[in-house]
This record gives C-alpha cells, sequence and structure tokens, in this order.
C-alpha cells in the first residue's frame, strides 16, 4: 500500500505513475512532434554547414590558408560549431535529442556523410527512426491512404505524413470529400474522375447542386434563384412580386439571389427608391414641389407659427419649435423677462475653465473685469467691494 511506504518511496512511485499516465496520453502526439523537432535539427545542421563554410575562410588564397580550410572543413571542431547552434536554448526536446544522439552525428560527420549525404533521411528516418519517409506515415512506415507517390489522391493531406505518429486518414482539401478524397462537395461537380484521380470544380453561383459549369448545368437551384423555361437557373426579383417583402417605410433591391431592403428617405411615407423624389407620398411637414418632397417652411408663412408673446420660430427638417426670444425665458408655458443668473463655463485668464454666474443678456465679447464686478456683486451683495484681483476673491 502507498500509505504504508516510507515517505520517500511514496514520493518515488507516485512520480513513476504521474510519468507513465503522461507518457500514455503524449505518445501519439509525441510521435508527431518528434520527427518535428528532428527536422528542424537537420535543417539548422544543414544552416550551420553553410555558416562555418564561410565563417572559418579569411578570404586570402595562400597554399598555407587553402590547407588549414581543407583541414577545417572535416574537422571536429567544425561539426561542434555546427551542433552547438542546433536549438534555442528554450527547447528542451530539441536539446534533449541532439544530447541524446550526439555520437550519431559523430558517425554521419566523419564516416557517413559522403555515402548518404541526406542527414534527415540518414539521422531521422533510418538511425534514430522518430521520421517516415514522405508519403508514408505510422511506426512502419506504410504508406498513406491514395499510395505514398500522391497521398490522398493529390487532394488532401495525410495524417501523420512522413512521421512515426497518425493514422494516414486523409483531411480533404477544400471540394473534395470521402475516404479518398476523390468526391466532390455539394456545390462542385466532377471535371475528371477515374480510380486514382479526381479533379472537382465549382458550380455556377446559381446552383445548389450541378453537373456542369454553366446556370444551365443545376441539378437544383439554390435560394433565390429559379428555373426558367430554358431549365436554366436565373435570379428570383422579389421586389416585383404583389406583395413587397419589406416594411412599409422601406424600398426594396433586388439583386443576384437575393434583395435587401433600404430606408427611405424621412421626406417620404412609403417610397420606391433612395432619395426625396422617389416618394410614394410626402410625409408631415414635407410637401411636394416638382415631384421632390422638399420641407415646409413653417416660419415663413404669412400666418405666424408661434403665437405666444416673445416667441421666435425656428425651422426644422419636418417640423419647426417655438422658442422665446433672447432676454426671454420660459416659465409655465410663457415666455417672461430672463431676471435669473445663469451659470456658464468661461474661460479665465490663465486659461483654466470655471463656472461663472452671468448676468442675463450679456452679450459676447464682453470684458472679463466687468464680467467679475458683476459676478463679485452677485455672490457678495450689491454693495460689497470689489477685490484686487477678480479671480481670487
Ligand atoms: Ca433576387
Ligand atoms: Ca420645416
Amino acid at each position: 500500500m502507498l500509505s504504508s511506504c516510507e515517505p520517500q518511496l511514496r514520493l518515488f512511485s507516485c512520480s513513476v505513475i504521474l510519468l507513465l499516465l503522461f507518457q500514455a496520453s503524449d505518445a501519439k502526439r509525441d510521435l508527431k512532434s518528434a520527427c518535428i523537432t528532428c527536422q528542424q535539427i537537420t535543417e539548422n545542421f544543414n544552416k550551420g554547414f553553410d555558416r562555418t563554410a564561410k565563417q572559418n575562410f579569411g578570404g586570402g588564397n595562400t597554399a598555407w590558408e587553402e590547407r588549414k580550410l581543407s583541414k577545417y572543413e572535416k574537422s571536429e571542431i567544425r561539426l561542434m560549431e555546427i551542433l552547438e547552434d542546433l536549438c534555442e536554448s528554450s527547447s528542451f526536446e530539441c536539446n534533449r535529442m541532439v544530447e541524446e544522439h550526439e555520437e550519431q552525428f559523430e558517425t554521419w560527420w566523419f564516416k557517413k556523410k559522403t555515402k548518404h549525404p541526406d542527414l534527415h533521411k540518414w539521422f531521422c528516418i533510418d538511425a534514430i527512426k522518430v521520421c517516415c519517409p514522405k508519403g508514408t506515415f505510422g511506426p512502419d512506415c506504410n504508406a498513406c491512404i491514395g499510395g505514398s507517390e500522391r497521398p490522398c489522391h493529390g487532394n488532401g493531406v495525410c495524417d501523420g505524413d512522413g512521421t512515426r505518429g497518425g493514422n494516414g486518414k486523409c483531411s480533404c482539401d477544400h471540394a473534395y470529400k470521402g475516404e479518398f478524397c476523390l468526391d466532390c462537395i455539394d456545390g462542385h461537380f466532377s471535371e475528371v474522375r477515374n480510380d486514382t484521380f479526381s479533379l472537382c470544380s465549382e458550380c455556377h453561383s446559381s446552383c445548389k447542386t450541378c453537373t456542369g459549369a454553366t446556370n444551365q448545368d443545376c441539378d437544383e437551384c439554390k435560394e433565390g434563384w429559379e428555373k426558367d423555361n430554358q431549365k436554366a437557373c436565373v435570379d428570383v426579383n422579389e421586389c416585383a412580386k404583389d406583395s413587397s417583402p419589406c416594411n412599409e417605410d422601406q424600398y426594396c433591391l433586388n439583386s443576384e439571389g437575393s434583395y435587401s431592403c433600404k430606408a427611405c428617405d424621412d421626406a417620404c411615407t412609403g417610397c420606391t427608391g433612395a432619395g426625396p423624389d422617389e416618394c410614394q407620398a410626402c410625409a408631415q411637414g414635407y410637401q411636394d414641389v416638382e415631384g421632390t418632397c422638399t420641407d415646409i417652411d413653417e416660419c415663413s408663412q404669412s400666418e405666424p407659427a408661434c403665437l405666444k408673446e416673445h416667441q421666435e420660430c425656428v425651422n426644422n427638417k419636418g417640423n419647426f419649435i417655438c422658442i422665446c426670444a433672447s432676454g426671454y425665458e420660459e416659465k409655465d408655458g410663457e415666455c417672461v423677462q430672463q431676471s435669473g443668473w445663469a451659470f456658464s463655463l468661461v474661460k479665465t485668464e490663465s486659461g483654466a475653465g470655471r463656472h461663472e454666474p452671468i448676468p442675463p443678456n450679456l452679450s459676447s465679447p464682453y470684458s472679463l473685469l466687468v464680467h467679475h464686478r458683476l459676478a463679485h456683486k452677485y455672490l457678495h451683495g450689491p454693495d460689497s467691494s470689489y477685490p484686487s484681483d477678480p479671480l481670487q476673491p
């Protein structure tokens, strides 16, 4: 029993169990990622090989330098320089793989390089067996579905292709489906098809399914399209139907395979298109002027629009408003002479803003000093004396 274990032993047992669980769940992914790591290592090896070819050559061409160079070319020093730069220091898996197989690199460098110049094949596939040749997958490097020459018949990606992992099944490219990626998906038709080759092309945009490329080759039309006399799929004009599919304050705009509803102009009550000249009737506050619904200027009619005393009329699009004239304010629905003080954000001499009381009918531009004198009297009474600095009373 674990509970009867010595603490150290218990810790050890737990670690082993966790490690086994971890390994089991990650084994499948590891097989693929180990190959990717190995691939990167061999790519970096080739880069390092090119880099060191230039590095230790001073550019001279004396016999001594050339002898030195040829000695360096196949030297252990050069191998070590290449091995040093194979992995990012943060990549645990890469560094582990290089350390674990350092001897393999030496073997290849000194004995196998001439006969087996492809390091990826020699190292990743044949020596440490973490990769497979292209078009094959899994522990035994079996051929992908569709064969190793053209996995998935050239229309998809084979799971685990080139690694010791995966299951060899195909993820088909767009337009293809089926275990072998030879069938066409909906909206596509087969141009060429035999046991090993398939070419699927897109149907005409009006077809749901089809046998060819034009709108006459549709088996079935897409929504928004219908067959005409020649059995071709053509656009349905939704806007020409007896009952419009749009709301009353919208007009209908037909499009290929669809339609849209757009808002009428503000000047219209119902419309047949965009703008105030496409109205079925003019909205309230507008009148027809030569076929265009135009705002009525209520303020310039012979009959005054605003009837109360001291009112002014302001025209707006589609309506008008009555406001109290300058110096008057609204009180209980009437315009009465302004008596109170308003507060306004004014700019002080220092450039800052502050709320100051302003007297009624004070028209700008006005003297800041006069304003402050008035403000001071408002705050401290009409008989108060005015301080020297208006901004710091
Ligand atoms: Ca349409
Ligand atoms: Ca108006």
